[in-house]
């Protein structure tokens, strides 16, 4: 039985190394974070992803799956550990560097080292490849080195995880072949061969392709409002042409993926403008939603807001730089008390309340996340709560017309005309 050692137990490499211990493999899951180990070992999850659970708990009672701290001897390593961004946008490759330096004493001839996470293009070649020189076996003939970059979609990672097309770059044909070997025992999309920096590359292309049309989305909802037309009606007109796909304007774009990935390629070339300028604007998003947000609390003193959701999108517990975040924070700084509720995080750099808590002497909702419970919510029960009832609905989630026949007044982002 193969051996594989995955290195980082989050959204990526928990769900890799439960699928690859589930699929005939025999997975050590590594993990510096010693909380983590126990939390899983009690067949628990410390991360909230549809149907992991029961993947987790299927490869770790088989004895097919062990977490521990420290890698061992394997025939694999994958590297699946975060890169943030520094203060400076430049990414932070402190995790991977780390990563791999650990397994350089256990390496042995013959291995394949597999980095999946996102990186700036060169970083498997130039920055891995000299690491794991240092075992003194040739990188490339000896030891296999490739980067796989991963490409789930949070929410629905199993899925996509078996079933979207991959790319593998190695760093010589003989990598990306050993790499091939690996991955199609469990992926069922086709497994695309090229080079490590051309994968590396491609992954950030993939992310920065949509930060750039959200930010174009977020451009043409602000020119809605100077304009005075509706935003959303505009979209869905030309999204009506065959070639056109224009994305969703929202209070700006959260998560490890978008808001971070498109600065790995700034960060390598000055010729990056536009994705400079997309992040700003994408960036700037939180500013704009608080500015509507101060419209609607107009000659209120001492304002209350109810945020509803503050994850970076709807239905899962992620708050990884949540644009929620920073609107929560520029209200707060404006003297204006905020009060949170999202079902589905327990822990926040801002206290939550329930329910109830939530929109007591409120003044105006605010929907930050589009979670599928808010649809439900009881407007006109939830209304007499409130000192003031207004709605603004930064997702365009909440089903308006029932807010307002319970009496409230009801803005959303992007729309901002009268109907005709
Ligand atoms: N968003 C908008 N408008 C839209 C679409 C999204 O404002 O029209 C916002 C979301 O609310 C959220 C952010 O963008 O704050 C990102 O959400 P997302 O669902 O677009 O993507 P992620 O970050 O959850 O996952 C992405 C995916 N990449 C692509 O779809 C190209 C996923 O496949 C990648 O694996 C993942 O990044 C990653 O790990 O890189």
């Amino acid at each position: 039985m193969l051996k594989i050692c995955v290195m980082g137990l989050g959204y990526i490499g928990l769900p890799s190394a439960s699928i690859f211990a589930t699929n005939g493999f025999r997975v050590v899951g590594v993990d510096v974070d010693a909380k983590i180990i126990d939390v899983l070992r009690k067949g628990e999850l410390h991360i909230n992803e549809p149907g992991l659970k029961t993947v987790v708990c299927a490869a770790l009672q088989s004895g097919n799956m062990t977490v521990q701290q420290e890698p061992e001897e394997a025939d694999v390593f994958i590297i699946a550990v975060p890169t943030p961004i520094k203060e400076d946008k430049s990414a932070d490759l402190s995790y991977v560097v780390h990563a791999t330096e650990s397994i350089l004493p256990v390496l042995r001839k013959g291995n394949l080292v597999v980095l999946e996470s996102t990186c700036p293009p060169r970083t498997t070649e130039d920055i891995l490849s000299l690491i794991l020189q240092k075992s003194g076996y040739k990188i490339g003939e000896e030891i296999f080195l490739a980067h796989c970059p991963e490409r789930v979609l949070p929410g629905n990672i199993l899925h996509e995880f078996v079933n979207n097309d991959r790319i593998i770059g190695g760093i010589s044909s003989s990598s990306s072949c050993k790499a091939k070997e690996i991955y199609e025992k469990v992926v069922q999309g086709k497994l695309v061969l090229t080079d490590a920096t051309s994968a590396e590359m491609a992954k950030l292309m993939e992310n920065t392709f949509r930060d750039v049309n959200i930010a174009l989305a977020n451009e043409v909802c602000k020119i809605a409002y100077d304009l005075n037309l509706d935003a959303l009606e505009i979209l869905k007109l030309a999204n009506m042409h065959p070639r056109v796909h224009l994305h969703q304007p929202g209070p700006g774009v959260g998560g490890h993926c978008l808001a971070v990935d498109p600065w790995f390629v700034v960060e390598k070339s000055n010729n990056a403008k536009l994705i400079r300028l997309s992040r700003e604007i994408n960036d700037g998003m939180p500013e704009f939603v608080v500015g509507l947000v101060r419209n609607m609390l107009l000659n209120r003193e001492r304002p209350k807001v109810t945020v509803l959701g503050v994850t970076y999108k709807g239905n899962v517990d992620d708050v990884r730089e949540s644009p929620a975040t920073k609107v929560i924070r520029k209200m707060k700084q404006e003297n204006i008390e905020v009060c949170i509720y999202d079902p589905y995080v327990k822990n926040y750099e801002f206290a939550l309340a329930n329910l109830e808590e939530a929109f007591l002497a409120s003044d105006l909702v605010l929907v930050l996340a589009d979670h599928n419970e808010f649809k439900y919510l009881a407007a006109d029960e939830l209304g007499p709560l409130m000192r003031t009832k207004q709605v603004f609905d930064a997702r365009n989630c909440l089903h308006h017309d029932k807010w307002k026949v319970a009496g409230f007044t009801v803005k959303a982002l992007g729309k901002n005309k009268k109907p005709v």
